[in-house]
């Protein structure tokens, strides 16, 4: 058929891959949420393997919908501090409900956002909302999906190759649109600090739900 080629398949013995299954499900379940880090800097090769790994994800019509924007530059990490800071204050101290605020509190979260300065780099993604080939505008199908799950593959990847992330959710979050200098198509998605956890971080003591709780076989 035009435009295809053979999938590259690579079949597996049954116990190769129950023990593949379980080594991947044991490699993610030790990842955590972390939001102390060490200033120790992450090399750039490593960033880029994590991004490509991202950037294997499907997407709507296969359009690839995201743009990972990388920050280590400790003059423009402090701006986005500020700007995060500013709106993470408004949200907690008048935007965000009692319950919400209430969730949050076994996750010991508050405005204060020093990660921000301390992590050795931010990897801000944005969403594609439309695309561009020269002056034409192109849409973009399940845009949020599909950044979704590349976010997925990303956080992934940064586990795998040993090192520490956050999901951040500034809200509203144009200010880094704005301070990236990004085009009016790309909005941003969610910012993710990277890198090593400060020496002897401690993490929430949270559960994740029981097999049971998240699977309905029919
Ligand atoms: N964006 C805020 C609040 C926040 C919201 C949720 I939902 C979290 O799981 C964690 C935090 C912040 O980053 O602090």
């Amino acid at each position: 058929m035009q435009g295809f080629i053979p999938y590259d398949f690579n079949p597996l013995p049954l116990d190769e891959q129950l023990q593949r299954a379980k080594e991947f499900y044991e490699l993610c379940n030790r990842r955590r949420s972390v939001r102390e880090f060490s200033d120790k800097a992450v090399p750039k090769e490593i960033l880029e393997l994590i991004i490509r790994t991202a950037g294997t994800a499907p997407s709507g019509a296969n359009k690839q919908p995201w743009r990972f924007v990388v920050v280590t530059d400790p003059k423009l990490k402090h701006e986005i501090r500020l700007a995060a800071e500013k709106e993470e204050q408004e949200s907690y101290e008048h935007r965000m409900s009692d319950e919400w605020l209430e969730d949050l509190e076994p996750l010991g979260t508050d405005w204060h956002k020093e990660f921000i300065d301390i992590a050795p780099a931010l990897i801000i993604v944005f969403a594609l909302s439309y695309g561009k080939e020269g002056e034409k505008v192109r849409k973009n199908y399940y845009v949020k999906e599909s950044v979704g799950i590349a976010v997925g593959f990303l956080l992934a990847a940064i586990h795998n190759a040993g090192l520490v992330s956050l999901t951040h959710t500034p809200s509203p979050m144009e200010f880094l649109g704005k301070l990236l200098s990004r085009p009016e198509n790309e909005k941003a998605f969610v910012l993710i600090p990277i890198g090593y956890p400060k020496e002897g971080v401690m993490v929430p003591d949270i559960r994740r739900k029981e097999l049971e709780e998240i699977v309905e076989w029919k």
